[in-house]
């Protein structure tokens, strides 16, 4: 696969169309949209809050780009490149497509700047103390336009939230994704749960 990196190291804006084409072609339709959906809701909300706004455009378009891969070659990639595997994740194994996502941007998409790769490493339980790439990918994953959250009652509010008071969104779809899980008795991630208590102290 062609790299998306300039002769400066950098990624370039023109890279953006490539990476679009490569996800079209390996995910799912539905899926595709919502990675759409990611790569404009991070680019609005970078504008708002002044951060890069071609990282998280790039970011956005990649942080979904292992989930289309059934589990077991989730944990092959995982093993194959020395990626630790807790025991939550052996029991959720689609939790590691963050994981696998992050290490596949690196290394098939041509990712070098770490913040991004740290932003798709991170999206799904979140962490304590994220940089604002990071905060920007975790919550315009579960406000994009295409996303359904039966879940979630306040979806519309944490949307508009969103653009105001970035931690209290994070906050605040910590504790949508938690009752969730808690409703119906998946397990819990403590990564999930202790970046909830992290956005509870700091706030
Ligand atoms: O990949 P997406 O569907 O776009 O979104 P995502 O990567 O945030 O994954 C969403 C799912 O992840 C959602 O169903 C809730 C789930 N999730 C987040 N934290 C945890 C978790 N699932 C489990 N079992 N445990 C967690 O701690
Ligand atoms: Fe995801
Ligand atoms: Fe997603």
């Amino acid at each position: 696969m062609k790299k998306a990196i300039g002769a400066d190291g950098m990624e370039k804006e023109a890279s953006l169309s490539h990476l679009r084409k490569a996800m079209k072609k390996i995910q799912k339709k539905k899926r595709f949209e919502h990675t759409l959906g990611v790569e404009y809701t991070a680019a609005a909300l970078a504008m708002r809050y002044e951060s890069p706004i071609q990282e998280a455009r790039l970011a956005g378009l990649l942080h979904d780009c292992t989930k289309c891969l059934p589990d077991e070659k989730q944990l092959a990639i995982c093993k194959k490149h020395d990626i630790v595997i807790t025991e939550v994740e052996y029991r959720n194994p689609f939790l590691l497509h963050a994981k696998t996502g992050a290490w596949m941007a690196g290394e098939r998409y041509g990712i070098q700047n770490p913040g991004i790769i740290n932003a798709i490493r991170h999206h799904t339980t979140g962490k304590p103390d994220m940089s604002l790439l990071e905060k920007i990918i975790f919550v315009s994953d579960y406000i994009e336009p295409n996303r359904r959250m039966a879940s979630n009652a306040r979806l519309e509010e944490i949307r508009k939230l969103a653009f105001t008071d970035l931690d209290e969104a994070v906050r605040q779809i910590l504790q949508g994704t938690l009752d969730y899980l808690k409703a119906s008795g998946r397990e819990i991630d403590a990564v999930t749960e202790v970046t909830y208590a992290y956005y509870c102290k700091n706030l």
